[in-house]
């Protein structure tokens, strides 16, 4: 392939897929144990849109995200024994043990917080990126939410407020075809997604979101856009959840989807996908892939046992955070 990506590049985002699906899938099999209390909305299947968009991210740049956060955390340089730890209900999380899997946030990395509120940190995201813009800096945010999400009115507005004032923002939508339990076909009129973002005036694309290198192409063009100055971009990808919509199970007993298709999505597995186009290059051997697995299930066990191992957080510490410090006119 004349232009192929850097070595170094590629096998970075391999390693980083394959991260992410051995964290989910160690989470699955480790809630039904009762000690994560949390509801957690896994993103098995989904990896490659935040590997893709975060290899060309600083860590000053900023992330904001939703309830199907985890792969967004960990891709933007999170630490997964603060994002465990937090699943645990422990002071060490990334949100000393009071947020959950749905309120993550670590300023240390740039990850400014999810929220499950659907759309609700679309438009802070922007409030941050007109702030970078006064300053005239040159971060970059990052705001990632599904295609349920494209909904509600504050996606609207903000996809409007950031075109008008050429804000340095990126949308990525992880169009998974699915709200809760209800498709897309009896949601929206068929159009792509991205189509809103037309219609806003910025630069908007639609792709593959399986396909990893799809994934960074575009995102390194919408994201040196945004860095320079020339304004938001959406991307909508198109993905597929593997898992129920919340929760360690798979749901297909539920009939809202077809057993065919979720099989058929299996098939276009972003990792196994990319691990052959690996092999095929002659860059990766089952052998170091085994290697690999090995090396990240030992970080995934060390991170499980530290979130264990972490005390909860004081009763006395209840209402620290949740408001800012009141300060009474004299
Ligand atoms: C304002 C608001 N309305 C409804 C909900 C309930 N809700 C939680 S997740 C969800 C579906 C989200 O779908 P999507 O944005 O496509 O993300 P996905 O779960 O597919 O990743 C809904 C409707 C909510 N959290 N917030």
């Amino acid at each position: 392939m004349d232009n192929a990506l850097d070595v170094n590049v590629r096998l970075a985002m391999y390693k980083q897929l394959l991260r992410l699906r051995l964290v989910e899938d160690a989470i699955a099999r480790r809630y039904s144990e009762y000690e994560m209390r949390c509801p957690t909305h896994l993103c098995t299947g989904q990896e490659a849109i935040p590997v893709g968009v975060s290899a060309h991210l600083r860590t000053d740049d900023l992330v904001f995200s939703g309830h199907r956060s985890h792969g967004h955390y960990l891709a933007k340089g999170g630490s997964l024994k603060s994002m465990l730890a937090e699943l645990y209900g422990r002071a060490t999380g990334c949100a000393g043990g009071k947020g959950g899997s749905q309120h993550l946030i670590d300023l240390s990395c740039g990850f400014m917080g999810s929220a499950p509120i659907l759309a609700s940190t679309i438009s802070v995201g922007v409030g941050a990126a007109w702030e970078i813009a006064m300053r005239g800096e040159s971060r970059v945010v990052v705001v990632y939410f599904g295609d349920g999400a494209t909904e509600e009115g504050t996606f609207h507005e903000a996809m409007n407020f950031a075109s008008v004032k050429r804000l340095p923002v990126v949308f990525v939508c992880e169009n998974n075809l699915y709200s809760v339990h209800s498709s897309l076909d009896v949601r929206q009129p068929n159009r792509p997604i991205s189509a809103l973002g037309s219609a806003h005036a910025m630069a908007a694309s639609h792709a593959d979101g399986n396909n990893v290198e799809t994934v960074y192409r575009m995102a390194d063009e919408a994201i040196l856009r945004a860095r320079v100055g020339d304004g938001p971009t959406i991307m909508e990808f198109t993905t597929y959840r593997w898992m129920e919509h919340c929760g360690p199970n798979g749901d297909i007993e539920l009939n809202y989807r077809a057993a065919s298709e979720l099989a058929a999505w299996k098939e276009r597995d972003p990792l196994t996908m990319y691990r052959e186009v690996l092999i095929a290059d002659d860059l990766l051997t089952p052998a170091d892939d085994m290697a690999l697995r090995r090396q990240i299930d030992e970080e995934v066990e060390e991170a499980f046992s530290f979130a264990r191992a972490s005390a909860f957080p004081c009763a006395s510490n209840l209402m620290a955070h949740v408001y800012p410090a009141r300060t009474r006119p004299a």
